[in-house]
């Protein structure tokens, strides 16, 4: 099944590496076919170069819109050489064989991606592009497909190795990645379409992305990674430019996601340092470098070798603080000059810069996997404003701990549930996670604050006289007891337990204030 190559097509949008490709072929003897752009480019090489429309007798028409398709294209594509009743109708109707295929789709992602205008980039959606690759890669028993110039190597090892032809090895796993690339193609189109409606459907998505970058290993070094992006144009890790410092890890890639989501939730300035996928401390401030001398007093140990994100220009005062610690990745949508200078001198801190903070109420989907699939759902873009709350207690909230209720249940979203959170000031000071049980998680956080406290030789625990905010309501009136004990003075939580009566009647005995939301934070 070694097929020779006699006659190739080349119709590509990037020609990296088009010319020392296509002079390989013609020193095997292969006839070379092109479109008008990469024709030229092969023609300029001096390379012998036959344009499509001449093949075909048929210009390139309606603004390029029309120019391989063509039965004298897609039948010498197409056509199955051993079946007689094929080699009957390509003899008829002049349709030679082509046997190699290299075409690579206009950049339709890269487009997206520099903000080009609706009409550029639905002129950049190809149409004959995929045509082509899915015919060559739907007869690869006799065509080789080639979508992308990272496998033009590939092709001449194996028609160096025999003796002008492929094999069907190659072949084979040429066509794999040519429907990837259509797939992920059309992934990228349509969710550019539903981006620009507004509206995500999780039926009509395309999970399809381009590998950004192959990382070392996963989660666990015996585990293979990679990282994709889908050319969507919200600010975070995978739109992000790397200033400096090592390669991002699979780990530093989940947790700098999870800290710019977080700290893009904040209008005033604010930091969030994230240790496995939670903070460890998270505040707004007068400066960046007020909110992360906060946030980092929250729980000191935890921050050590964190991902620390602003949603603010890095400055200098911020960026010698930050160098004060191990840290293993910043994420902010800027930095000074004076700030870069002194991140310099720290070689393997990674600094990312996003250009923008993201807009958390943009809908976006996400996916996770199970065995077997996928689950999507839209990401938790939920906004809650003071106008959604209702005061269930006999005391109402001052102004200041509806302002830290409201700061700790965003914080909260942000949190592995069981989540709870406790705030003062503009500042977590405890914070529980990821427990199966909610009254441990209520738990975890006073007694992280203690130590915290202790650590500092605080009188006592920054959690008296803090607001808390749990992701879910209290199912018992366990959790809120832990809280009143913390010292906590007011609380938010969904409600919509059974014993809602219940947990209202504790806070009410304790003098707490209490808000409901409506409104629940699960985060898995
Ligand atoms: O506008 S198209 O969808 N119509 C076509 O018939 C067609 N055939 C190839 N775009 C088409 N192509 C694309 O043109 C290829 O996928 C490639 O990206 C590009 C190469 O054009 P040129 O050789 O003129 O630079």
């Amino acid at each position: 099944h070694a097929i020779p190559l006699r006659r190739a097509l080349f119709s590509v949008s990037d020609k990296t590496d088009l010319v020392s490709f296509a002079r390989f072929l013609v020193e095997h003897g292969v006839e070379l076919l092109s479109t008008g752009g990469s024709a030229r480019a092969l023609a300029d090489a001096g390379l012998p170069v036959i344009e499509v429309a001449d093949y075909t007798g048929s210009p390139e028409m309606l603004d390029g819109r029309v120019k391989t398709l063509h039965p004298r294209i897609h039948g010498g594509i197409l056509g199955i050489r051993d079946n007689p009743e094929h080699q009957r109708a390509m003899e008829q109707h002049a349709i030679p064989p082509i046997d190699l295929v290299v075409v690579n789709l206009y950049p339709f992602e890269a487009t997206v991606a520099r903000g080009a205008d609706f009409a550029t980039c639905v002129e950049n959606i190809d149409i004959g592009g995929p045509s082509l690759i899915r015919g060559a890669a739907k007869n690869h028993a006799f065509v080789t497909v080639v979508t992308d110039p990272e496998d033009y190597a590939k092709v001449m090892d194996d028609m160096r190795a025999n003796n002008g032809a492929t094999t069907l090895d190659l072949r084979r796993r040429l066509a794999a990645a040519a429907y990837a690339r259509c797939g992920a193609y059309d992934g990228a189109i349509s969710r550019w379409f539903q981006e620009q409606t507004g509206e995500e459907n999780p039926r009509h998505i395309v999970f399809a992305g381009r590998l950004r970058q192959s990382l070392r290993y996963g989660e666990n070094p015996h585990q293979k990674a990679g990282f994709y992006v889908h050319g969507l144009s919200r600010p975070g890790v995978a739109n992000a430019r790397q200033v400096q410092g090592k390669e991002l890890s699979y780990n530093n890639i989940n947790d700098t996601d999870a800290a710019f989501e977080l700290v893009c939730e904040f209008n005033e300035p604010a930091v969030a340092i994230i240790k496995h996928a939670n903070p460890c401390g998270v505040a707004r401030g007068e400066t960046v470098l007020d909110a992360y001398t906060k946030a980092l007093a929250c729980d000191p140990v935890s921050a050590f070798g964190g991902i620390v994100a602003l949603n603010r220009r890095l400055d200098r005062a911020a960026a010698e603080a930050i160098t004060g610690i191990f840290t293993e990745v910043v994420i902010a949508p800027d930095a000074d000059d004076e700030a870069l200078a002194v991140f310099a001198a720290k070689k393997n801190l990674r600094l990312l810069l996003t250009g923008v903070v993201a807009d958390t109420t943009t809908p976006e989907l996400t996916i996770r996997s199970v065995a077997g699939g996928f689950l999507v759902q839209d990401r938790d873009a939920a906004d809650l404003l003071s106008a959604d709350l209702r005061v269930v207690t006999k005391r109402a909230p001052t102004e200041r701990e509806m302002a830290d209720m409201l700061f700790a249940f965003k914080v909260c979203k942000h949190v592995k549930s069981n989540a709870i959170v406790y705030v003062r000031e503009g500042c977590t000071v405890g914070i529980g996670a990821g427990q199966m049980s909610r009254v441990d998680s209520a738990r975890i956080a006073s007694w992280k604050s203690q130590e915290a406290a202790q650590a500092a030789g605080a009188a006592e625990p920054a959690t008296k006289g803090s607001v808390v905010a749990s992701d879910a309501f209290f199912p018992f009136a366990d959790g809120l007891l832990a809280a009143v004990e913390a010292g906590a003075t007011a609380v938010i939580q969904p409600g919509g337990s059974v014993r809602d009566d219940e947990v209202i009647k504790a806070a009410d005995e304790a003098g707490l204030a209490m808000v409901f939301t409506g409104l629940r934070h699960f985060r898995h």
